[in-house]
Order: C-alpha cells, then sequence, then structure tokens
C-alpha cells in the first residue's frame, strides 16, 4: 500500500514537471496556475496546504487561526479606528501562543485580523508540526509568489511627457466614456504601488500603504514598476487636458503596494492589503485587483470577507486557461467581479483566461493606454486592464452590459461591461 501511493506520487511529480515545461516554451510571464495543492490531515490536527516548490516562498507560512480563537479581537467589531491596535494584540496573543508551543519568539512578517484572523510567519517544518497541533489554528498554508495579470511588456508611447493635449483611450469609450469622479468613493488599487504625484491622478497621500513583506510598513506606495499607475489611470485619470481620462475621472485613488518594482509579491503580502482595504473601505468605494497566482484558500477568504466593505474587481488572468484555476480570480460573491479581457473589436483577447463562473463581466484589455510610473505613460495588455474598467463604472454606480464578446472560448460569451 505505501509502495503504491509513493509510485502514484512519483508519477504525479513526472507528469507535473512534464506540463509545466510545455507551458514555459510557451507563454512567459505565465501566474503560477500549475501550482497544486495537497490537502494533509491526520487525527484532528489542523491541515497544512502546500504547494509546488517552483512558486513556494521557502519556509514561510500563512496561519490561520479558527474564527473563534481570541474572543477579544472579533473580526465585526474592527474599523478604522480600531484596526492597527488589534492587530497588534493579534501578534502579541501569536507570541504567547508560539511561547506555549515551545518555539521561539519570531518576527511577524504580516498579520490579519479583519477578513481572516493570522499571521505570516517562517517556520521550520517540526515548527509548522508544533503549530498545527493547536486547536485555535484552523491551517497553515505555504506563501506563494503573485504576480500582476499582465499580457506582455509594455509597448507604445512608455515616455509620455510633453503634455500634447488629452486623448480618450478606445477602452474608456466602450464602456460608456468618461464621468466625473468627483463625489465618487475611493478606488483602493492593490497592485504595485501608484505613481504618488503623478500629473493625471489624484492620488490619497495617507491613506496610501505598502504592504510589501519584510518592509515592516516603512517602505514607500509609490509604484516601481507601472502597473499599478497604469491600472490606477483606467479607473480615474483626471479630465485636466493633459495625459489620458479614465473612467471615473478625477476620483481619489489609494495606493495598496503589495507588488514590487518586478510586478511580483507574495500572498501573504497580498492578504494584508486586502486585509488593510476590508477595515477601511466605505460602501462607495471600489477595489481592484489586477494579479493572480496558484489556488489560496487563504487568499480567497480574505477577498471574500472584504467584499462586505466594498466591491472587489479581480483580473481573470492571462494564461488562457480555466480562471477557476487562479486566485482570486476563481473567488465568486454579490460583490466580487472577475472581468476577462476583449480588444478593440469586442474579440477575445487570446490571452485571457474563462470560465463562468468565475468571470462575471469582459472589458477592454487589449492595446490600452493609461497613466505610468514616473509621471509616464504606456499601452499595456492583460487582464490587468480589463478589470480597472469594471472598477472605474462601479465607483459611478452600478455595472450594465453592451453585447457580448466574440470568440469567448469557453462557449459562453461573456457581457461586455458598461457603464
Ligand atoms: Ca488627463
Ligand atoms: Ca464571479
Ligand atoms: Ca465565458
Amino acid at each position: 500500500m505505501k509502495n503504491l501511493t509513493k509510485h502514484l506520487l512519483l508519477l504525479f511529480v513526472a507528469m507535473f514537471v512534464v506540463y509545466s515545461c510545455t507551458k514555459e516554451n510557451i507563454t512567459t510571464d505565465v501566474l503560477s496556475s500549475d501550482t497544486e495543492m495537497v490537502l494533509t490531515t491526520t487525527d484532528d490536527m489542523a491541515p497544512v496546504i502546500t504547494f509546488h516548490e517552483s512558486e513556494v516562498i521557502p519556509n514561510n507560512y500563512i496561519v490561520v487561526y479558527k474564527d473563534e480563537a481570541f474572543p477579544t479581537i472579533e473580526k465585526r467589531a474592527i474599523d478604522k479606528t480600531n484596526y492597527k491596535e488589534r492587530k497588534l494584540e493579534l501578534e502579541s496573543k501569536t507570541q504567547t501562543l508560539l511561547k506555549e508551543r515551545r518555539i521561539a519568539t519570531k518576527k511577524i512578517k504580516q498579520s490579519y485580523v479583519k477578513t481572516i484572523k493570522g499571521v505570516a510567519l517562517e517556520l521550520t517544518d517540526e515548527e509548522v508540526e508544533l503549530l498545527r497541533k493547536d486547536d485555535r489554528v484552523a491551517y497553515i498554508e505555504q506563501d506563494q509568489i503573485i504576480r500582476v495579470s499582465m499580457g506582455g511588456p509594455p509597448g507604445g508611447g512608455g515616455g509620455g511627457g510633453g503634455s500634447t493635449g488629452q486623448t480618450t483611450p478606445w477602452g474608456i469609450t466602450r464602456v460608456g466614456g468618461a464621468s466625473s469622479g468627483a463625489g465618487a468613493g475611493l478606488a483602493w488599487i492593490i497592485d504595485s504601488g501608484i505613481d504618488m504625484d503623478h500629473e493625471d491622478l489624484n492620488v490619497h497621500q495617507t491613506l496610501s500603504q505598502s504592504f510589501l513583506s519584510g518592509g515592516g510598513g516603512s517602505q514607500s506606495p509609490d509604484d516601481q514598476n507601472g502597473h499599478g499607475t497604469h491600472v490606477a489611470g483606467t479607473v480615474a485619470a483626471i479630465d485636466n487636458g493633459v495625459g489620458v481620462v479614465g473612467v471615473a475621472a478625477g476620483a481619489t485613488v489609494v495606493s495598496v503596494r503589495v507588488l514590487d518594482r518586478r510586478g511580483s509579491g507574495s500572498n501573504s503580502g497580498v492578504i494584508a492589503g486586502v486585509d488593510y482595504v476590508g477595515a477601511n473601505a466605505s460602501s462607495g468605494d471600489a477595489a481592484n485587483m489586477s494579479l493572480g497566482g496558484g489556488a489560496s484558500s487563504a487568499l480567497d477568504a480574505a477577498v471574500s470577507a472584504a467584499s462586505s466593505a466594498c466591491p472587489f474587481v479581480l483580473a481573470a488572468g492571462n494564461e488562457s486557461q480555466n480562471a477557476n484555476n487562479v486566485s482570486p480570480a476563481r473567488v465568486n460573491g454579490n460583490n466580487i467581479y472577475t472581468v476577462s479581457s476583449m480588444t478593440s473589436s469586442d474579440s477575445w483577447s487570446s490571452f485571457s483566461n474563462y470560465g463562468n463562473p468565475p468571470v462575471d463581466y469582459c472589458a477592454p484589455g487589449s492595446s490600452i493606454s493609461s497613466t505610468y510610473k514616473s509621471g509616464g505613460y504606456a499601452t499595456l495588455s492583460g487582464t490587468s486592464m480589463a478589470a480597472p474598467h469594471v472598477c472605474g463604472i462601479l465607483l459611478l454606480g452600478n455595472v450594465s452590459t453592451d453585447g457580448n464578446v466574440s470568440g469567448d472560448p469557453d462557449g459562453n460569451p461573456d457581457p461586455i461591461a458598461h457603464k
């Protein structure tokens, strides 16, 4: 019996390697769609969720507590006024728990209190086993790499600058044109940051924050990659006669920086950003996540819970695969919008992920011009670019539709989002 299991496991690993190599040859910049989730459960101990090692951040874990653990930290009673306090309380209670389990004091890399109750830590295999025995622990998940949902490298006028009048990108026109975002709620851009002093964006200077793991909150929310600034511009670039214009023109955008200069980050950092939005957003706001990685129970749970604070818009991902393989794209809910991508002729973007559910709408994502890092402008493609069109629409009101995309590979053509 033991031998059979071993053989099956080896076969599985071999199949996996072949699959991932093939994929590597076809596309670059793919998300971690190949990650396989392995759930280990024995007796009544908390399960450990592990993934293929290529996407795992070694020895880093997200420890998720049961909702009823630490009853003085009540998720529903947490808001922007006590959020920091409750985080510190959970961190301190975690150190006590570690001590009780005979684990040395740890640097707590992240803590979550509003959406899920949990912490991100570096742990040895032995320490994971010790923690599993604690009945306050719901599950322990390996931390994984997560990336921007972009189709390819920037093209077109990356330089920008020389204010020669304002252009309306085709995608803005296709979803119903730019409207004034004055008086609209905040757009929370969970991404690589936002160019904090871009001429064409109103960026909230005090709410913007970095959650890059290891940053200790001291890192700048400024965009070192360009991706987050591009997403922000599609949502809300200002109608000011220069650059571009967004769907909810001039609405205030908040940088929730979770991806680094290469456009990658960790699930533990992304969840920290989601938790922050969950505690600080109001009902008129909208959040955008143009990023994705392999299946993650912890990230899915955080996004699901945060969507009770404001609508969450999720990029479907760019691996031409079923979006059900991607977190957070695969999360469904009344206030959660997963978005696929199309070209300017209402045709499917070849890179876009598909599948209903989780995909709710299709939006412009091929050759989208918007703002970029360092005061620039750039043209990019990806479901990353499609999602913020829907985010802008949600700042203005409800999402309507205008026709369906052609060439949807799942045979169920997604409705095209319109304001
Ligand atoms: Ca402008
Ligand atoms: Ca959905
Ligand atoms: Ca579809």
